[in-house]
C-alpha cells in the first residue's frame, strides 16, 4: 500500500510566517489534489515548546542561521517558529485537513530538534509514524512539503532506512536554501540514497 506523507504544511513555513520558505504555499493545492489518489494520507507537524533549543532567541547573543552544539549535536539556530498551540503552528488554512488520516508531531523535546517525521535528530526517539505506517501495511511512501533541505530530506532518508520504497514529489516541495544550492544538494543526496525523484503529474489523473 502507498501512503502520502505531508511534511510540515504549516503557516510558519509559508510566506509571511516566522520561518518562511519561498513559495511554500504553492505546494498546498498540490497536496489537496494528491490526497484523492492515496488510500492513506499522513501529516507531520513541527510542534515546539517555547523553550526549544533550536530557537536562536533561547541562546544569549545567538542569531538565526548560526550553528551551535546542542547537547552533542550540531544545531542550526532558527527564528521562533511552530510553537505549540500558536497561530503559526497551524496547518495552512487552505490545506484540506479532512483528507488527513493521522498527524504526527515532532520537535516536542526542548533538548533536541527533529527534522525527520520518524525520529529526532539523534535517532533516539521515534514519533510512532514508522510503526503506524507498517501496521497499516504501507510499503511505499511519497514525500512532499516543507522544507526540502530539512524536514522533507530527513524524512525521506529515514523512510529509506526503514525499508519503505520512497519517492520525493519534487514540485510539491520547497526549501529554505540557507546557503545557495542547498535544495539541489538535498535532492541529489536523496537520489543517491535511493529516493526516487518524481513529479506530481505522474500521480494525478491526466
Ligand atoms: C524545519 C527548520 C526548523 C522544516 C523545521 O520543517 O523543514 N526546518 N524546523
Ligand atoms: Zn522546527
Amino acid at each position: 500500500m502507498k501512503a502520502l506523507l505531508l511534511i510540515d504544511l504549516q503557516i510558519d513555513f509559508c510566506p509571511g510566517g516566522a520561518l518562511e520558505v519561498k513559495e511554500g504555499d504553492q505546494v498546498i493545492p498540490i497536496a489537496n489534489a494528491l490526497m484523492d489518489q492515496f488510500e492513506l494520507v499522513v501529516a507531520t507537524q513541527d510542534w515546539h515548546p517555547a523553550n526549544h533549543g533550536s530557537f536562536a532567541a533561547n541562546h544569549p547573543w545567538r542569531k538565526p542561521g548560526q550553528v551551535i552544539d546542542l547537547h552533542g549535536l550540531q544545531q542550526v539556530l532558527w527564528p521562533i517558529h511552530c510553537v505549540q498551540e500558536s497561530f503559526g503552528a497551524k496547518f495552512h488554512p487552505t490545506l484540506n485537513e479532512s483528507g488527513i488520516t493521522k498527524v504526527f508531531v515532532k520537535g516536542t523535546d526542548p533538548t533536541i530538534d527533529s527534522y525527520s517525521g520518524f525520529f529526532d535528530n539523534g535517532h533516539r526517539k521515534a514519533t510512532g509514524m514508522g510503526d503506524y505506517l507498517k501496521e497499516q501495511g504501507v510499503t511505499e511512501v511519497y514525500v512532499m512539503g516543507l522544507a526540502t533541505d530539512y524536514c522533507v530530506k530527513f524524512t525521506a532518508l529515514d523512510a529509506i532506512e526503514l525499508g519503505f520504497e520512497t519517492s520525493l514529489i519534487e514540485d510539491a516541495a520547497r526549501g529554505v536554501n540557507l546557503t545557495e544550492g542547498d535544495v539541489e544538494r538535498a535532492v541529489a543526496e536523496m537520489k543517491s540514497k535511493g529516493v526516487k525523484i518524481i513529479g506530481s503529474a505522474s500521480l494525478l489523473p491526466s
